[in-house]
């Protein structure tokens, strides 16, 4: 099952609402212009590792709709259109769904009271990794288990670390067998069967990667991160995204990603 082989993407340019986004810190906000830097540059490393990617224009009534990977999951054989937690976010879901029915002809939808955002959902080639946290409650991991089940994969659920948003931002699938985690979360012990590579003293947030075909995107500021990642003969490439992190949000975020079938 490939899961970090991607020919595709949808992402979503940022508004200049962005600077509204959720976020802990009321001290770290963004400007417009940094997060659209940041994004553009996000969108062309997406391009230079082979992806197409399907730009979806800004919304400017939902200031954090540039983390389109919370809206939906998406792979070869369908997708499925989830229903973000924060209720700011809810409607986000209404403004992906025609985007979905362009690529996909199999797409599942969570129904009512069933919040999962995408943030939470870890793939891995055995099993898909859910996140109970403050956006995903059961009964959502309750649906998703039975969609993905019908896309052929199996769910383990977990909890997601009260220290962070959402569980990738702790985590990412590096390789087939590899995960990257932040050290608290690997010591969980729930990556059992996995190599796991904790993220370098001080660089949790690097955590949030994202592993697309033979590169890694890599948030530039945790060079120790860069330096771990490489050593695996991987590719890594630095990104700028401090004024994304304002807004709690990383790499993962920006993107829905997969493989088109005909191209597997
Ligand atoms: C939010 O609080 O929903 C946004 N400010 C950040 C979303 C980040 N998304 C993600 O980690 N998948």
């Amino acid at each position: 099952m490939r899961v970090f082989e991607f020919s595709t993407a949808i992402v979503r340019e940022p508004g200049r609402s962005v600077v509204k986004g959720l976020k802990s810190d009321p001290q770290a906000v963004p400007t417009y212009e940094g997060v659209l830097a940041e994004h553009r540059a996000y969108v062309d490393a997406l391009a230079a590792a082979g992806l197409s990617i399907d730009i979806l224009k800004p919304l400017e009534g939902f200031p954090d709709s540039v983390f389109v990977e919370d809206t939906a999951l998406t792979f070869s054989e369908g997708a499925i259109l989830l229903r973000p937690g924060a209720p700011s976010r809810q409607a986000e879901r209404d403004e992906v769904r025609g985007a979905l029915a362009r690529h996909f002809a199999n797409v599942f939808e969570l129904g009512v009271g069933e919040y999962a955002d995408g943030g939470d959902v870890l793939m891995t080639p055995e099993k898909v990794f859910i996140g109970l946290s403050r956006r995903t409650n059961r009964l959502g991991v309750e649906a998703l288990t039975r969609y993905l089940g019908t896309l052929g994969r199996k769910v383990l659920v977990v909890q997601t670390p009260a220290t962070v948003l959402h569980f990738k931002s702790a985590c990412a699938l590096l390789s087939e067998d590899t995960i990257v985690a932040a050290k608290a979360l690997a010591a969980t012990g729930i990556f059992d069967g996995y190599r796991v590579l904790e993220t370098p003293e001080g660089e949790d947030g690097a955590a949030n990667l994202v592993r697309v075909n033979t590169q890694v995107l890599l948030d530039g500021s945790y060079p120790r991160t860069a330096e771990m990642i490489a050593k695996e003969g991987l590719e890594v490439k630095l990104l700028p995204v401090t004024e994304v992190a304002k807004l709690d949000a990383g790499l993962s975020c920006m993107s829905l990603r997969w493989a088109k079938p005909d191209e597997d």
